[in-house]
């Protein structure tokens, strides 16, 4: 297992869009297991393989308190969302520290392959429904800044720039 290094906002390679899994097979189940051990070290509810550079369809999430639930969803498709939406704050991995309201289904129902390849269909609402729907957006290069204000976003892209200037000064100073 490994631990991957995470894309950090406004990296433009966050915004491309994932190809589908072609086979799940030994490459994809490491993938997989690298990218619940990254995201169980972040302290994350979910993550999208493009945060981690991989442009392939790949979701890990686990919503459970004791960290002992993770789901693997590859290739997922949105069967259907409801009408019904709920305004929540929301967080991601890609954007450190920064937290604010996006408008999503407050249900939805997803089709996807298991890491035996077995098509999986998925009924979620609550917590996991907006989590299936903030990592498909990863996957589709779309992040939950982009829900917010043209002003909001270049004031947190800003703020992600300049807090990476200064850690790596700070990393260069120690070097030296
Ligand atoms: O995609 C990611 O970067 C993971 C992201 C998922 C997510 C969080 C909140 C709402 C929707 C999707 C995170 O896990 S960020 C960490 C976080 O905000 C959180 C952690 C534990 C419980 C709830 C939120
Ligand atoms: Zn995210």
């Amino acid at each position: 297992m490994a631990l991957l290094p995470i894309l950090r906002f406004p990296d433009a390679r966050l915004q491309r869009i994932a190809r589908p899994v072609p086979a799940v097979d030994a490459r994809i189940r490491q993938l997989a297991a690298d990218m619940l051990e990254t995201m169980y070290e972040a302290k994350g509810i979910g993550l999208a393989a493009t945060q981690v550079n991989v442009h392939e369809q790949v979701i890990v999430i686990d919503i459970s308190e004791e960290k002992n639930a993770p789901q693997v969803l590859i290739n997922p498709q949105l069967l259907w969302a409801s009408d019904e939406r709920i305004k929540g704050d929301e967080g991601c991995l890609s954007v450190p520290g920064v937290y604010d309201g996006v408008e999503r289904a407050t249900a939805v129902r997803v089709r996807a392959l298991d890491l035996d390849g077995k098509a999986r269909e998925i009924e979620a609402d609550g917590l996991l429904a907006v989590c299936i729907q903030h990592e498909m957006d990863h996957l589709k290069g779309r992040l939950f800044v982009d829900y917010l204000s043209a002003l909001k976003r270049g004031r947190i892209r800003t703020r992600l720039l300049k807090a990476e200037r200064e850690e790596r000064r700070k990393t260069a100073e120690e070097a030296a």
